[in-house]
């Protein structure tokens, strides 16, 4: 008995969860965190993506953040974003959660999207709580302050700290309740947001990994495709990887 095509088992499902990581912005030429040109490599997380290191050395940790703002400014979404963007056009009930901030998901055109670890074009007042988006590249200050002459501090999730709760919480829904879950370029080793396809896994999703290695969820996914994200997603959903066209009007 053959195994039904990705593309028909996503056609057949009612919903579909797309979990993704560093690893789908990599051909977009933006370093990730865990690889050999990876962000940690030339800083350590616990120097920088910290409230500590924050509260320690604002300017620091704003002259890294404005360094990849001002990198990924000059990037641009790959075919693995534009194929996760057209999916959801042809699925009924579909949630993209990302572990990114890069904002190239949204430049693809995903709508339908949980970010878990916030985006780093969205600033918050430390002062007001208020959250804004702030596209500034390069920033005209580092740290940069609101207009209420408080600091503003990027509006993402750094280790030790909670995730959104309605972004998590739409995640945690989504994955109990999806036919389908695609996870790609994750290394699977950042937490919650790892032990997602291990919750859609345990509520019966097929569970599909795409990845250049395998990781810790290698061995609960029903399919692992090892190669780069912007090739093997393209043939692996097929014309569901191409946006609709749309119907000539009568
Ligand atoms: C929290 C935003 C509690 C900032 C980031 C349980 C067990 C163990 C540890 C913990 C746990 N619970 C909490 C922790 C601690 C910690 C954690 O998980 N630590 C890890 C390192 C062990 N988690 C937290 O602190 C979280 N908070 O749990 O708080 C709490 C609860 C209530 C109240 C208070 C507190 C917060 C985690 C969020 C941290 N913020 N980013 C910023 O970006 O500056 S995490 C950071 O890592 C990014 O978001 C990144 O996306 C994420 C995960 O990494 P990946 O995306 O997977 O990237 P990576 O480079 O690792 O891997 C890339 C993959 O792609 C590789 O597999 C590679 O092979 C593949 N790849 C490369 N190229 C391609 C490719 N695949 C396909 N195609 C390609 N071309």
């Amino acid at each position: 008995m053959t195994l039904p095509t990705l593309d028909a088992r996503i056609l057949q499902a009612k919903s579909v969860v797309v979990l993704t990581g560093a690893g789908v912005s990599a051909e977009s030429n933006v370093p990730t965190f865990r690889g050999a040109d990876g962000l940690w490599r030339r800083h350590r997380a616990e120097d920088l993506a910290t409230p500590e290191a924050f509260g320690r050395d604002p300017r620091l940790v704003w002259e890294w953040y404005d360094w990849r703002r001002q990198l990924i400014a000059t990037r641009r979404p790959n075919a693995a974003h534009e194929a996760i963007a057209a999916l959801e056009t042809y699925v009924p009930e579909f949630l993209l959660v990302t572990q990114n901030v890069d904002g190239l998901h949204r430049r693809a055109g995903s709508r339908r999207m949980a970010e878990l670890h916030g985006s780093l074009w969205r600033v918050r007042c430390l002062a007001e709580e208020t959250v804004t988006e702030n596209l500034a590249v390069p920033l005209p200050s580092l740290p940069p302050h609101c207009a209420c002459g408080a600091p503003l501090r990027p509006d993402v999730v750094w280790f030790g700290e909670a995730l959104p709760t309605d972004a998590i919480r739409q995640a945690w829904d989504a994955a109990e309740s999806c036919d389908v879950m695609l996870v790609v370029g994750t290394s699977a080793l950042v937490q919650p947001a790892a032990s997602l396809p291990m919750v859609g896994k345990a509520h019966g999703a097929y569970v599909v990994e795409v990845n250049l290695e395998a990781t810790p969820l290698t061995r609960i996914a029903d399919e692992t495709h090892y190669g780069k994200a912007g090739e093997i997603l393209p043939r692996l959903l097929g014309t569901l990887a191409q946006p609709r066209t749309p119907t000539p009007s009568p």
